[in-house]
C-alpha cells in the first residue's frame, strides 16, 4: 500500500505574533527549519513565492532565477522537494482591495505579473503546482464591487496564468472569509465551477483546508469528496477549528477527532496516497509555546493522521456493511465511536 507523503510551509513554524500582540519567540532560521523536515517525517516544502525568493518584487528576472535555483539546491541537499508555490498577493499596498478582482486595472495587472513570476519560481523549484489562496479577492461591503465582473476578471487571470506555462497546474484554496468579510470562491464547488470556465479545465483544481471548510459551515470530508469526484483534489491543508471564529489553524484532530477521522477516511476512499500528492498541514503552534518546542504541532498532527489511517483501515468492514444493509445507522454510529475510543 502506498505511503502518504507529508508537507508543511516554513510559516508553520512562526514567532507567535497575533493581531493583538507582537512576536513572542525567536525566529527559527530557514536552514534550521529545513533541517526539521526529514527529522519529523516530512519531505515536501510548501512555498510562498517570497519564501523562496525574498522581496521578490524588487528583483530582476535574472536575480529571481539565481535565488530560486539556489533554493532548489538547498532542497536537493536535504532530500526535500517543493510541493507548491503560492503568490503572496495580500501584503503589497497595491493589492489592498484585491489582486485579480480589484477594481483598479493597475492592481489586476500587478497581481497577474507577480503570479507569473511565482510560476517561474515553481518551475525552477521543480514543481508544477501553484496554490492560489484568494486572500483579498472579495469585499468588505457588497456595493464596492460587481461580483459578476469580479468572477470574469478572475477567469481571465487564471487563463493568463495557464497560458504563461504549459505545465503549471493551479489549485485554488477556497476560504469563505478573513481577511475579507465575504470572499470570492468560498468553497470547492465554486473553485471547480471556475475551473470549467478556463481555457484548460484539466489544469485547474483545488486544495482543501479543513478549517476553511468548517468556517464555511461545511464538512471538510465532504468537500474533499466533491473534489475527488471531479479528480481535482490536488492538495490538502489539514488542521482544526473550534467553531466559527478567526481561522485558528489548530493541530489536526485537536478539536474534533471524528471529523478528522472522516477526512482521513475520505482520502483513503479516494486513493489519495496512490496519487503521490502531498498531505499538507497548515497548523499554527499556540502562542504560549516556547521556541524549542514550536514544531510539536506539526509532529503531533502527522502522528494523529497516521493513527487515524490505522483506525480507518481496521474499522470492521462487515459491521459497516451489515449496518448499511439494515439501514441501522444508530448501530453504525456506535461502532464508529467504540472503534475511535478503543485503545
Ligand atoms: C490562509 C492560508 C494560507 C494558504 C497559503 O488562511 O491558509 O496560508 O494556505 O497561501
Ligand atoms: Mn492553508
Amino acid at each position: 500500500m502506498a505511503d502518504y507523503r507529508f508537507s508543511f510551509g516554513p510559516w508553520n513554524i512562526h514567532e507567535g505574533a497575533d493581531p493583538f500582540g507582537p512576536p513572542v519567540r525567536a525566529t527559527v532560521e530557514f536552514g534550521q527549519k529545513l533541517g526539521l523536515y526529514r527529522q519529523m517525517g516530512f519531505e515536501g516544502v510548501q512555498f510562498h513565492d517570497d519564501d523562496a525568493v525574498a522581496n521578490v518584487e524588487e528583483k530582476s528576472f535574472d536575480q529571481i532565477q539565481k535565488e530560486a535555483s539556489a533554493m532548489k539546491k538547498l532542497l536537493d541537499d536535504q532530500g526535500l522537494v517543493a510541493e507548491f508555490v503560492a503568490p503572496r498577493l495580500w501584503e503589497t499596498p497595491l493589492g489592498v482591495d484585491g489582486g485579480y478582482t480589484a477594481n483598479d486595472p493597475a492592481a489586476r495587472r500587478w497581481a497577474i505579473e507577480r503570479s507569473k513570476r511565482a510560476i517561474d519560481i515553481a518551475n525552477l523549484l521543480g514543481t508544477n503546482l501553484m496554490v492560489l489562496w484568494l486572500a483579498r479577492e472579495g469585499t468588505y461591503i457588497r456595493e464596492s464591487k460587481n461580483a459578476i465582473e469580479a468572477y470574469h476578471h478572475l477567469r481571465d487571470a487564471l487563463n493568463q496564468l495557464l497560458e504563461h506555462s504549459p505545465q503549471i497546474e493551479l489549485a485554488i484554496e477556497p476560504k469563505p472569509n478573513e481577511p475579507m468579510d465575504q470572499a470570492y470562491v468560498p468553497t470547492i464547488g465554486h473553485a471547480v465551477a471556475m475551473s470549467y470556465q478556463t481555457c484548460d479545465p484539466r489544469r485547474v483544481g483545488g486544495l482543501i483546508e479543513s478549517a476553511h471548510a468548517l468556517l464555511a459551515g461545511l464538512d471538510p470530508a465532504d468537500e474533499m469528496g466533491f473534489a475527488l469526484a471531479h479528480d481535482k483534489l490536488w492538495s490538502v491543508h489539514l488542521n482544526d477549528q473550534n467553531g466559527l471564529k478567526f481561522d485558528q489553524d489548530k493541530s489536526f484532530g485537536s478539536v474534533n477527532l471524528r471529523c478528522a477521522f472522516n477526512q482521513v477516511r475520505m482520502l483513503e476512499l479516494g486513493g489519495y496516497a496512490q496519487t503521490g500528492r502531498f498531505v499538507g498541514l497548515d497548523v499554527k503552534a499556540m502562542r504560549t509555546q516556547k521556541v524549542e518546542q514550536a514544531h510539536l504541532h506539526l509532529q503531533n498532527s502527522r502522528a494523529v493522521f497516521l493513527t487515524l489511517v490505522d483506525k480507518v483501515r481496521t474499522f470492521p468492514q462487515e459491521i459497516q456493511q451489515q449496518c448499511v444493509a439494515d439501514r441501522n445507522y444508530e448501530a453504525l454510529e456506535m461502532a464508529v465511536l467504540e472503534h475511535l475510543l478503543a485503545k
